[in-house]
């Protein structure tokens, strides 16, 4: 049994410049996610369920779990120094740490503390995100937007944690994808899944088909391909959409699939965040034998401009997102 904190160290070496800070973060994103999933296993008995009332840059209710969340992270990634800023879903600007020992740290996060919180309220699955970059600004000093503001490849590391019928915490380095599995009575977490890889191809589409009218025209005729019959190709395919893109994500990851949340006419970069939604599970697909696209490009190679920009997303298994990519030259 090896635990997520001995198999980090025992990878160290992968980094040649390694310093253990990288583990050190790490290490710090993890208490939050035993923090946070202690929380959500009792919402029911808690006065932790629902809106606060307020809402979030992207005018959307937040819910209590959500400001927990981002608060869990926030003071942990803050408290072991190892991160000289963050930004989050949940907050317009960038989060400075001024401290001396985190503004000579060479490390930024991205987040979205608790993806999917539409679905606290009715016992279904829900995640974390995040995203990590080095520094583009010197060691000492303030860290800048631009730090923030750095294309999917130059991601240094990224996973995610999926708070479902048992926890588990997934993440890449660059080298691999690796599963780790929450032990309840001890709140340890144990490597389960080394060198997770997407099969090429798979039979699950998994999309929002409520917004079929609005969608660009060859997303529709992907969404009736997948439906069609066809022996040789195994079709029609299953449709499975939770409305959590981590366990849409998960799921698909281990049974091969393609998720998507295309643009339409009232949303043109459709839903997701570019910085902590598509990149970090862009790259996580990418070292797992998967691919992402916008539909066109590649997810990992936009230059973003803002820090809450939108990006459509369609990621899964390569042969997969690729006819989609061919659907959307042709028809769209
Ligand atoms: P959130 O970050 O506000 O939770 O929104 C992101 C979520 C994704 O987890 C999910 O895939 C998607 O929004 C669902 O959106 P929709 O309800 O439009 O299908
Ligand atoms: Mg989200």
């Amino acid at each position: 049994m090896i635990t997520l904190g001995e198999y980090i160290v025992a990878k160290q070496h992968q980094f040649p410049e390694a310093s253990g800070e990288l583990t050190q973060l790490l290490g710090s994103i993890r208490l939050a996610a035993k923090v946070v999933n202690r929380e959500i296993n009792k919402a029911g008995l808690v006065d932790i369920i629902g809106a606060t009332g307020l809402e979030n840059v992207q005018g959307e209710q937040q819910q209590k779990l959500d400001l927990y969340a981002n608060e869990k992270f926030k003071a942990a990634l803050e408290a072991r120094g190892e991160v000289c800023g963050v930004a989050s879903e949940e907050e317009e600007d960038i989060i400075i740490f001024n401290g001396e020992r985190q503004s000579r740290s060479k490390y930024v996060v991205l987040m979205d503390p608790l993806d999917g919180s539409s679905n606290i309220d009715v016992n279904v699955t829900v995640g974390t995100i995040f995203s990590i970059y080095r520094r583009l600004s010197p060691i000492g000093s303030q860290v800048t937007m631009e730090d923030f503001l750095q294309p999917g490849y130059k991601q240094v590391a990224a996973g995610y944690v999926v708070y479902g019928s048992s926890t588990m915490l997934v993440y890449t380095t660059g080298h691999g994808v690796h599963g780790f599995t929450c032990d309840p009575s001890l709140g340890v977490f144990y490597l389960s899944h080394e060198n997770m890889m997407i099969p090429q191809q798979g039979r699950i589409y998994s999309i929002n088909e409520g917004n079929y009218i609005k969608f660009p025209n060859g997303i529709k005729k992907y969404i009736k391909y997948c439906q069609e019959r066809d022996e040789k190709t195994n079709r029609p395919y299953t449709s499975r959409y939770i409305g959590s893109l981590v366990a849409d994500f998960h799921r698909n990851m281990i049974k091969g699939g393609v998720y998507l949340y295309p643009s339409f006419a009232s949303a043109p970069n459709g839903k997701l965040r570019l910085l902590y939604e598509c990149n970090p599970m862009a790259f996580l697909a990418e070292q797992a034998g998967g691919k992402a696209t916008d539909g066109f490009r590649r997810i990992l190679d936009i230059e973003p401009s803002e820090l809450h920009q939108r990006s459509p997303f369609i990621c899964g298994s390569s042969e997969m997102v690729d006819h989609v990519g061919e659907f959307m030259c042709e028809y769209s």
